[in-house]
């Protein structure tokens, strides 16, 4: 079934807004009563959390209220010091055992206006007390968005894993940057053994990589990697230097792509969305007519990027016949598998990326289907030497050439940031923990899940699937309200049913009761699109969220 937009998407959006303000300011204390009746645990366990401090006050603690930053270390009591971030870390453990119960919010949502009043966000001159540091830290939790909660199903990164959480906050304590062996010399072995264990995976027999912060950036990398491959005059002369160079990417592949055109000056114009077909996945015959018809014109196609899980429907591109055409015109292809990368972790799911091998980079991200802690994004190379030259400024205040030690050890000249984050650590002791079998049950688990909730909507009345039996863990719907299942006029339905997500949507933010994302995409009018990757999840959430969309959305 198909609800073509035939309208002006962006009026549209002006309305649904309109029309949303309109229904919170009616619909509030109704929105409450119901959310105090099915669950009276939202505000049982917020009221906790708000009170938790006054619970665990107790003879050895410390009077916070009398006592400031600077009476810790360095200057100050290691034990007073070794008591705050007790209290800290207390606070972060009670967030995460609420996070993890069903009926806890999801969220408490506040206009911006709204949560300015509620936080004592000013800096001032004189400083305050570590008791108010703390009592920061609790409201600051209290109105985050619960992104590991098992009713999270919002974005592609979700989840909580507790030993990437651990590898986070042994990171953050170490707090320090990547660039040189000298000042990370652990964490530069890990990241060589992970990297290298990456592209084994994808089937690199040999290359380099790097960790990004976050996929946009490691398209960039990519897109940068490939100019330099074939011009490399570019990083001293800029795109004078060359014809004009053009990209191609799918109607679907990520907006980065564009981005990474902009900011290296080849300009989004010079981007050719290939079209797709009815699931999402590049044409390569598209391809290959839009590659002739760029050199037909004396343009150079240089850089081809296919998607491996697309955003929204999470569609994998044919990667073998797109490596055909690029063999064929020497172009440079590119996987931007940061959302489906973890599927090569699954014997049952791996052949989605078939023909992976065959790229010449690769965007993976572990903070998503790998359930890894935010930022972990990684790009992988075929080629060995290709980052180095392209980025390499040779700044010897940094990268001395005259240190005692292996100087390929320091991998701070293949980025184009200086200072870089550690984030293979986190995702190092995660995989260790579970080993790559834990994490491939923990894949195929989300699958099973999101297949569940496939079955349970596929013909339940009101539902209506944008994309029939999915091949990943995006599952993209309709729900359309009992009202509207009879309306005869498609014009009027399909400007009713825009708006129908919307207002599910901002209902469910209202309640804290569940988050689901939605959009339009193509000729498509705004539909939901769930994605599963929390391990967390269970199949009564997954019923939970059905049920919370027919109650939220039976009266539009
Ligand atoms: N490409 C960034 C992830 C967007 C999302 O979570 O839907």
């Amino acid at each position: 079934m198909s609800f073509d937009l035939g309208f002006d998407y962006e009026a549209e959006s002006e309305k649904n807004v309109a029309l949303i303000t309109e229904d919170m300011a009616s619909r509030k204390m109704s929105l409450d009563d119901t959310t105090n009746h099915t669950s009276n645990r939202y505000g049982e366990n917020l009221a906790k959390l708000r009170g938790y401090r006054r619970d665990h006050s107790g003879p050895d603690r410390p009077d916070f209220s009398t006592i400031y930053a600077r009476e810790l270390l360095p200057q100050g009591s290691s034990e007073l010091t070794g008591k705050f971030l007790k209290e800290v870390v207390d606070q972060l453990i009670e967030y995460i055992k609420q996070e993890q119960i069903p009926e806890t919010k999801v969220l408490d949502f506040h206009q911006p206006h709204e949560l300015r009043e509620k936080l004592q966000l000013d800096i001032t001159d004189k400083p305050v007390t570590l008791e108010q540091l703390l009592t920061d830290c609790q409201e600051t939790l209290m109105y985050c968005v619960k992104t590991g909660h098992p009713r999270f199903f919002n974005q592609l990164s979700s989840g909580l894993d507790i030993v990437s959480l651990a590898g986070e906050w042994l990171t953050a304590a170490v707090n320090t940057n990547i660039f040189t062996y000298e000042i990370a010399p652990v964490f530069t072995l890990m990241e060589r053994v992970i990297l290298k264990k990456m592209r084994d995976l994808i089937g690199f027999e040999d290359g380099d990589g790097i960790f990004a912060p976050g996929g946009a950036i490691s398209n960039l990398y990519a897109v940068n990697a490939a100019r330099h491959k074939l011009a490399p005059d570019c990083k001293t002369k800029g795109m004078q230097s060359v014809s004009r160079l053009v990209m191609f990417a799918s109607e679907h592949s990520h907006y980065s792509l564009r981005g990474a055109a902009a900011v290296l000056g080849i300009g989004t114009d010079n981007v050719i969305p290939v079209r797709c077909d009815q699931r999402g996945k590049m044409m390569p015959s598209d391809l290959e007519s839009k590659v002739q018809q760029t050199k037909a014109r004396g343009d150079t196609p240089f850089f081809v990027s296919a998607t491996a899980g697309t955003t929204v429907l999470g569609a994998f591109d044919p990667l073998n016949a797109i490596a055909d055409i690029c063999d064929q015109y020497n172009i440079w292809m590119h996987v931007d598998a940061a959302w489906g990368g973890g599927a090569l972790l699954s014997k049952k799911h791996r052949s989605l990326l078939e023909g992976v091998h065959r790229a010449d980079s690769v965007t993976w991200n572990p903070h998503k289907l790998m359930g890894a802690l935010l930022q972990c994004s990684a790009l992988l190379l075929k080629h060995d030497g290709i980052l180095e030259s392209c980025n390499e400024l040779k700044a010897r205040y940094l990268f001395q050439q005259d240190k005692n030690y292996d100087l390929s050890y320091d991998t701070g000249d293949k980025a184009i940031q200086c200072g870089r984050h550690v984030d293979v650590f986190k995702l190092w002791l995660m995989w260790k923990g579970k080993g790559s079998i834990g994490l491939e049950t923990q894949i195929n688990l989300v699958y099973d899940l999101a297949k569940y909730f496939y079955e349970k909507i596929r013909d339940r009345e009101g539902f209506e699937m944008v994309l029939e039996e999915p091949e990943f863990t995006n599952i993209c719907f309709w729900y359309v309200p009992p009202r509207m299942r009879l309306m005869k006029d498609a014009a009027e339905k399909k400007q009713r049913l825009n708006q129908v997500a919307p207002i599910i949507k901002a209902r469910m933010m209202e309640c804290g009761s569940t988050m689901v994302g939605y959009q339009p995409l193509d000729d498509k009018v705004n539909f939901f699109r769930l994605v599963v990757s929390n391990a967390a999840v269970r199949r009564s959430d997954l019923d939970f969220l059905i049920q919370e969309i027919e109650r939220l959305g039976k009266d539009i």
